[in-house]
């Protein structure tokens, strides 16, 4: 998979992509992940990329030629399976999106700033539109760095064990169960007898009621579309 970041703060995103597992991806070859920064498409002698808003108003707006000759360049050298806008009025993040988007094998991702980007781009350019919730960033690089992450880890060969991301929260509409290592007793508190009873049935059925009762009382939401209840 590559992933192509169109910023205006590239350096945002430099550090999530240089440690841990998503360091690792690369280096494993399993991703390509490519910033490109918007001040090198400008045509202004200031290298700037907004402009006032037509009609008024407070607030500049991100100017479509930057961001045009920069994607123009990029979709030239490679097909996108989706070019996605990262925006507090995009669709919602979910652990469905980013399986469907971790199938893919080009993504470009379009980071705003500001009070957002020139309509036109939107329009001629995006096929997606997504938010990380509904709160506003101050950029979308923050977000553009948690969809990525949330892709990544989920490509094959990525996590050390495979089964291990198909057993994270969401995957089945389920929080995950609580989870113990040594000491057995810490300060009165002791692990719960049964994950040291070796009956994995039992375990494995254990694990599935706490994961249920945890997603009753914290998100009832989850169950209530959830066809495998
Ligand atoms: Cl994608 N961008 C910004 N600026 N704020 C957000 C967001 C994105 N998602 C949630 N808040």
């Amino acid at each position: 998979m590559r992933i192509d970041i169109i910023s205006v703060l590239p350096e945002l995103m430099e550090s999530p992509f240089s440690a841990s597992i998503l360091k690792r991806a690369q280096e494993k070859g399993l991703v390509e992940v490519h910033l490109h920064n918007l001040r090198d498409y400008s045509e202004k002698k200031f290298k700037q990329v907004d402009d006032y808003a037509y009609g008024g108003g407070a607030g500049m707006v991100m100017s479509i030629i930057p961001f045009s000759k920069c994607i123009k360049q990029l979709k030239a050298e490679r097909e996108y399976d989706e070019i996605i806008f990262m925006t507090p009025d995009g669709e919602q993040l979910n652990q469905q999106i980013a399986n469907q988007l971790s199938l893919k094998g080009n993504l470009l991702l379009l980071a705003g700033h500001y009070k957002g980007i020139d309509q036109r781009i939107r329009d001629k350019y995006v096929t997606r539109e997504i938010s990380i919730g509904d709160y506003v960033l101050s950029g979308g690089e923050l977000a553009a760095a948690v969809l990525s992450d949330a892709i990544i880890r989920l490509l094959p060969g990525v996590l050390n064990d495979e089964t291990s991301a198909l057993s994270d929260s969401f995957q089945d509409n389920l929080l995950a169960p609580p989870v113990y290592t040594r000491p057995f007793e810490f300060e009165g508190m002791k692990v719960p007898e049964i994950l040291r009873s070796g009956d994995d049935k039992k375990i494995e059925e254990w694990r599935h009621e706490q994961a249920l009762e945890r997603t009753k009382t914290r998100r009832p939401d989850l169950l209530k579309n959830n066809s495998q209840e």
